[in-house]
């Protein structure tokens, strides 16, 4: 049997349960198996042969080819941007919460375009202060019952609304489900057949993926950010873990409003390099044959060819520049790939040197709970399983406070 196949055997729910290893074993392969990443597409040189040395060439040239290579062959084309008709109202009234230091406001997103309508809502926690609040927005791919807790009724770590409002920070959570159902065919539900007419028209081959459709959202949720005067639109952090983590750094890169993306244990087409050997790691291969929805089809050529690609991840974290960037991984998230998801934060980070700044300032690949947070890319490595949790919050919050998100500025 397939061994790689028996991994990522879907169970009807989009969900797909993650193979188990243990500790041990798990971090010893780690360190047998990672081996310094060779042929690795190189950052700085155009795909016509040109070295990039200077900030105007990586914008005029590099970031463009790159940006285009990613969209075309892995994220997929939008048809909209910021669509003509969108509008926002609340979908509750505000509500004061935690004691008095928040305001709680639930709000609808609605938008049309040229086959139809749809909507989404959001929850937002801000806190009662004088200053505009900066924001992190988390791109919830989990179910709002467990994660997104608009209420407040669980009081998950997945979202610890009481700590990040705590430390002077508004967050905002959506649920991707409400943009476009994470499954198959949510391809004719949601935000897809507004814009196109998916019942008579076949799927472009490079036309947008769920992760693009999910992005999408967390832009229009910026919009409505860019409209309220309690919240501070120039520091708005995007977050998200696993499918939402890749979904993260696909809407910083493609909206450069957000001033930061934290991408958690993102692995495979998120922030995991493909050019590093981890077995345990996944694969195009093995995202493709249970994810394909997720990206555009012509994704699906690069399975088992991955290496053979002229781009690598690193390159998508890089078109963050000069923008802050969190990367995080769990010690025992082998699926995701740690020492490559710090592989790739570490080459891309000659993009920031463009900028006379630093990317990840490291000597090597970091112990558990040692963050790495002097440049503008963030690295750390949590002790536990795949999952977003306060540490990791506070490892995000930290990296914020660093760069004078709160602070007089
Ligand atoms: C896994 C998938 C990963 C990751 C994860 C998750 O099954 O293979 O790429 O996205 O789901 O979202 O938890």
């Amino acid at each position: 049997m397939d061994k790689s196949k028996s991994m990522t055997q879907g169970n009807g729910t989009g969900n797909v349960p993650r193979p188990k290893f243990a500790l041990p074993f798990l971090l010893c392969c780690a360190t047998l198996c990672a081996a310094v990443p060779e042929d690795v597409p190189e950052l700085l040189t155009a795909f016509n042969g040109e070295k990039i040395a200077s900030r105007e060439q990586w914008e005029s040239t590099r970031a463009p080819e790159l940006l285009e290579e990613f969209t075309r062959e892995e994220y997929g084309r939008r048809p909209v941007e910021r669509p003509e008709s969108l509008s926002f109202e609340a979908a509750e009234p505000d509500r004061t919460v935690m004691d008095g230091k928040a305001l709680r406001k639930r709000i609808r997103v609605k938008y049309a375009g040229p086959y139809g309508k749809g909507s989404f809502s959001f929850t937002a926690f801000i806190p009662r202060q004088s200053a505009p609040a900066p924001v992190f927005l988390l791109v919830c791919g989990r179910d709002p019952e467990e994660k997104h807790d608009p209420d407040r009724m669980l009081r998950k770590g997945f979202w610890p609304t009481d700590e990040i409002v705590g430390r002077g920070y508004a967050t905002i959570a959506f649920c991707t489900r409400d943009i476009s159902p994470d499954r198959q065919h949510g391809r004719t539900l949601g935000v897809f057949p507004v814009f196109e007419d998916v019942e008579k028209q076949y799927r472009a081959k490079d036309g947008w993926g769920m992760l693009s459709a999910w992005a999408w959202g967390a832009s229009r949720v910026m919009d409505w950010i860019e409209t309220e005067k309690l919240l501070d639109a120039k520091h708005v952090a995007v977050v998200g873990q696993s499918r939402g983590g890749k979904t993260a750094l696909v809407a910083g890169v493609y909206d450069k409003r957000f001033a930061m993306a934290c991408s958690n244990d993102s692995g495979c087409s998120g922030a995991k390099l493909n050019h590093i050997d981890l077995p345990k790691s996944e694969h195009v291969a093995n995202i493709v044959r249970t994810f394909q929805y997720w990206f555009c089809l012509n994704y699906t050529m690069h399975a088992n060819k991955e290496r053979e690609w002229r781009v690598d991840q690193h390159e998508f974290i890089a078109l963050m520049a000069p923008r802050l960037v969190c990367i995080a991984s769990a010690s025992e998230d082998a699926w995701a790939g740690p020492e490559g998801e710090w592989w790739a934060a570490k080459l891309a980070s000659p993009a920031w040197e463009l900028y006379g700044l630093n990317g990840l300032v490291s000597t090597g690949f970091p112990p558990p709970e040692t963050p790495q947070q002097e440049g503008c890319i963030s690295y750390h490595l949590r002790t536990g399983k795949h999952a977003l949790t306060p540490y990791d919050w506070k490892c995000y919050m930290d990296f914020a406070d660093r760069h004078g998100w709160r602070s007089p500025r």
